[in-house]
């Protein structure tokens, strides 16, 4: 796609969005009103998101399964000590961590697992599980966000002399964060967290094939767009509206591009027509309008190759370790160090 694929809509609506509209994110040298990503993860959200986890052309998930499937007792033996700690960032399915936890097991390493999420039902459904196939292995779940978890381990975890600790943040969930977001995220996990010798595996989409990528983003089943358009959903649910009160789901539609340049997927919502949304927050009403093909922007996919990777180093403090890549070679699981 070119470039300016999004630019050509939001001008052609012939009005841009100013910054008294809300929340704007730049897209090229045009500003688009957006919705934070984290609305799409409400409790349908993180269901269907499951149901894309199972779709083949996401490949992403099959990709670093198959990773931890073949690499799980390497990865045991050189990068999780004993009476280590396991750290992860956001619990997902867990198919993939179970690998890495039979691994460990089978090396007779005993560790305490700690997983973090901003989902209570997330952590129950995940960890209960998991707490029965290994009893040998001690799992805590921190509810809350990154930076909440972040803080506590920094200030509540003591460590024993010995022990190490090796992070995990899979799924590519880096990508759903701008470049310099995700390098500011990953200093604060190495001030917070690490300390020499502890490493973060850290699983990361790589810059694909344009056909591919919106294959994945853009399934056929239309599982992405049920995902995509459940986030308008949700923020009709914040704000109070009954089912398509607010957004009818009739009068948006899910855009999805890849910016090959960039190296991103972009996705948005498109207003199908002109429309004035009215909401109440607070006994204080707010409108909304928006003109017939204007953009709302919803989620950045951001993907990495080795330039992009060095980059992520130099702007976080980490060092790279290691990379191990699935098969096709589409995406990789990286070893970063403090
Ligand atoms: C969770 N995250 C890494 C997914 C991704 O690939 O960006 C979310 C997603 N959005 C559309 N499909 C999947």
């Amino acid at each position: 796609f070119p470039a300016s694929s999004a630019r050509f809509d939001a001008e052609q609506n012939g009005k841009r969005p100013t910054k008294e509209d809300g929340a704007m994110t730049p897209i090229q040298d045009v500003l688009v009103r957006s919705i934070p990503t984290l609305v799409l993860y409400d409790d349908n959200g993180l269901d269907i998101f499951n149901d894309i986890t199972h779709v083949d052309e996401y490949y992403i998930t099959n990709a670093e399964m198959q990773i931890f499937k073949d690499k799980s007792s390497e990865i045991a033996h050189t990068h999780v000590g004993n009476n280590g700690v396991l750290i992860e960032l956001g619990v997902g399915s867990m198919r993939k961590t179970r690998y890495l936890l039979d691994a460990i097991v089978s090396q007779n390493k005993s560790v305490t697992y700690y997983a973090l999420d901003l989902s209570a039902q997330s952590l129950t459904q995940s960890l209960q599980p998991l707490a029965l196939q290994f009893p040998s292995i001690k799992f805590v779940g921190l509810l809350g966000t990154y930076d909440d978890s972040l803080l506590y381990i920094k200030e509540h975890l003591t460590r024993d002399e010995n022990s190490t600790r090796t992070l995990l943040w899979l799924g590519t969930s880096i990508g759903n964060t701008t470049r310099e977001e995700a390098a500011e995220f990953l200093a604060r996990v190495k001030d917070c967290a690490m300390q020499e010798g502890d490493v973060l595996l850290c699983g990361i989409d790589r810059r694909n094939n344009a056909s591919v990528v919106k294959a994945a983003y853009d399934d056929p089943k239309g599982v992405t767009r049920a995902f995509i358009l459940n986030g308008l959903r949700h923020v009709e649910h914040i704000f109070g509206g009954e089912r398509d009160e607010l957004f009818p789901l009739s009068k948006f539609e899910y855009v999805s591009l890849y910016n090959a340049e960039l190296g991103r997927h972009e996705a948005y919502y498109r207003s199908l027509e002109q429309q004035r949304v009215e909401v109440d927050v607070d006994n204080t009403s707010h409108v909304f309008e928006f003109e017939e093909g204007e953009l709302i922007f919803i989620e950045y996919s951001i993907k990495y190759d080795g330039k992009d990777i060095k980059q992520l180093m130099d702007q976080s403090g980490l060092r790279w370790a290691k990379e191990w890549a699935d098969q096709t070679e589409r995406y990789s699981l990286h070893c970063f160090a403090k």
